[in-house]
């Protein structure tokens, strides 16, 4: 058994959830917050037999759309001002970073 991490952006995971769910995964989507951007995204934790680890990160991939997003310049307020940018930045955000994780024991009671 595998336990698939996804962290994906809050536009993708209520679409992301039906795909999953549609498809016969069991899954469990959790609110979180991106260190780098502080602000929100999603993760999901599914929990899955081995030989349909392929078909999850399917459905996460065909599901999951890469952003450009624009970074607000922080002030260096003390800190170091020789790397400060004073405008915003566009930056990249991934469709879905994707941790896949062996499981030794999985029970429900
Ligand atoms: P954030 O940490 O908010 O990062 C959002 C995006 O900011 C990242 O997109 C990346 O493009 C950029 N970024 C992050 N750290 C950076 C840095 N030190 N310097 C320059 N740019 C940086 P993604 O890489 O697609 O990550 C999207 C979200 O996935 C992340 O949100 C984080 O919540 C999660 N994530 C990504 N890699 C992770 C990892 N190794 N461990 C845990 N969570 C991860």
């Amino acid at each position: 058994m595998k336990m698939i991490i996804a962290v994906v952006q809050d536009k993708d995971s209520h679409r992301l959830l039906n795909e999953l769910v549609e498809h016969n995964f069991r899954a469990t989507k959790l609110a979180s917050t991106g260190g780098f951007l502080k602000s929100g995204n999603t993760t999901f934790m599914i929990g899955t037999d081995d030989i349909r680890v392929e078909k999850a990160l399917e459905i996460i991939k065909n599901n999951c759309e890469s952003r450009q997003q624009l970074v607000a310049p922080v002030s260096p307020m003390g800190g170091n001002a020789d790397s400060y940018v004073p405008y915003p930045v566009e930056i990249q955000v991934g469709g879905a970073a994707v941790f896949v994780l062996p499981i030794e024991t999985f029970m429900q009671f």
